[in-house]
């Protein structure tokens, strides 16, 4: 028998083996990676956040994304929250889950999470019910994950490991469902879907997913914006969620560069396949701070309605940890507030806005009513898996 290997090690073993694909992929992440640890490594950093990483996929159906979260069930990770990216400025065709380690020490030994949306081909605002019925029916043919993967994973799930052997084979096969396909694209259905939404078509108008992007965690993001833009790369304009100030960090800052131009093959409608390139993934930094309490994100929320939040901020948020914990607006483990719980979650707004920021097109939507019926309940009870509160788990981080 070889030796065991426990849950969070295949995690690991997992968000390693995706950062191997996707810098094969995407060269621009490994500079990303390399500015990230420049910068990290002027601050002295733990070993968690030098491998912490984000990552980010789109499924179609959700048939796709049950899968997905009996696939990531088998390495710990769980959905957490509910975030619908409809009702964003910037509305994108998604609900989104994040699929994440929800225990503290299963965090600690490697806290690795994928933001995950669902295509929303019920809302009628994006798309008419003869283009839904087209979309559902492209989906129903293709598949995303072997369904041997799928009874694989459930079963390391359900045993909280697999012996050595396997673990390689599992987590091989599990990471092949996300790499780029090289088969050719109807390039007349991408288009047509890529005029009511680009994100439309990168979910629905290939017949794979892949991982949009792997986000590395960095302790200074406003450092790491200056020496990226120094090196030439042309970063979105701004740093999405709060405003760099003087305070203690809160929640997640982003930012992101466009990937550039990557190839892809294309099958025109006389049968013709020939080369041609989309524009699809980017790059992501981010840098996290402390989890807010209910009464935290009220006040966060307040001061981002607001036209100049870095402005405004000293009315919502006092100066120190200390302060914060007194007020109730954070999470401390066990109150100290020399320990901050971090925030392990996403923002919709901020996501919304990454979404935005590589896209050439805004969505086509029109005044027609939603219609549809996403919610938390509904997602849980289609993929089968309780999706946590997170408010709940950071209570809990706190009492411990
Ligand atoms: C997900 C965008 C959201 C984040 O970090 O907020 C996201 C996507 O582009 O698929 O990754
Ligand atoms: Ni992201």
């Amino acid at each position: 028998m070889s030796p065991r290997v426990q849950t969070w090690q295949l995690r690991a073993q997992f968000a390693a083996a995706l950062s191997r694909l996707y810098a094969a992929e995407v060269p621009l992440y490994s500079t990303i990676v390399e500015v990230s640890a420049e910068v990290n490594g002027k601050l002295g950093v733990t070993e968690r956040v030098t491998t912490e990483r984000h990552g980010a996929i789109r499924v179609g159906s959700p048939r796709e994304l049950a899968d997905v979260a009996d696939l990531f069930a088998a390495f710990g990770m769980f959905p957490v929250g509910f975030y619908d990216l409809r009702d964003a400025d910037s509305p994108v065709p998604v609900v989104s889950t994040a699929f994440r380690p929800i225990d503290s020490d299963e965090l600690e030994h490697n806290p690795f999470r994928v933001f995950t949306s669902m295509l929303a081909t019920s809302d009628q605002r994006f798309f008419t019910p003869a283009l839904r019925d087209r979309i559902e029916r492209f989906l129903a043919g293709r598949q995303l994950f072997d369904p041997a993967l799928i009874a694989e994973a459930r079963r390391v799930a359900s045993d909280g490991g697999t012996d050595r052997e396997s673990a390689d084979l599992f987590v091989a096969r599990a990471v092949d469902a996300f790499a780029l396909s090289r088969e050719p694209i109807d390039r007349a259905w991408y288009d047509e879907l890529s005029r009511v939404s680009a994100v439309a078509a990168d979910i629905a108008g290939v017949r794979t997913t892949h991982i949009n992007h792997l986000t590395p965690r960095v302790l200074d993001i406003d450092e790491l914006y200056r020496r990226m833009s120094q090196r030439g790369v042309a970063m979105i304009d701004a740093i999405q969620g709060p405003p760099r100030c003087d305070s203690p960090d809160v929640l997640l800052r982003q930012t992101s560069f466009r990937a550039l131009a990557e190839p892809r093959r294309f099958r025109d409608d006389d049968g013709a396949v020939s080369d041609g390139t989309l524009r699809v993934r980017f790059g992501e930094v981010e840098s996290r701070g402390v989890a807010l309490t209910p009464e935290g994100r009220r006040r966060y929320d307040q001061a981002m309605a607001s036209n100049d939040p870095a402005e405004v901020w000293h009315e919502h948020f006092p100066t120190t940890h200390e302060a914060m914990a007194a007020s109730g607006l954070a999470y401390y483990r066990g109150g100290d507030p020399s320990k901050p719980v971090v925030y392990e979650d996403f923002l919709p707004a901020s996501a919304a806005g990454i979404f935005r920021s590589n896209l050439d097109s805004d969505t086509e939507s029109d005044d027609t009513v939603d219609g549809s019926h996403y919610s938390l309940n509904w997602m849980a009870g289609q993929i089968g898996h309780h999706i946590h509160d997170p408010y709940e788990l950071y209570e809990k981080a706190a009492s411990q």
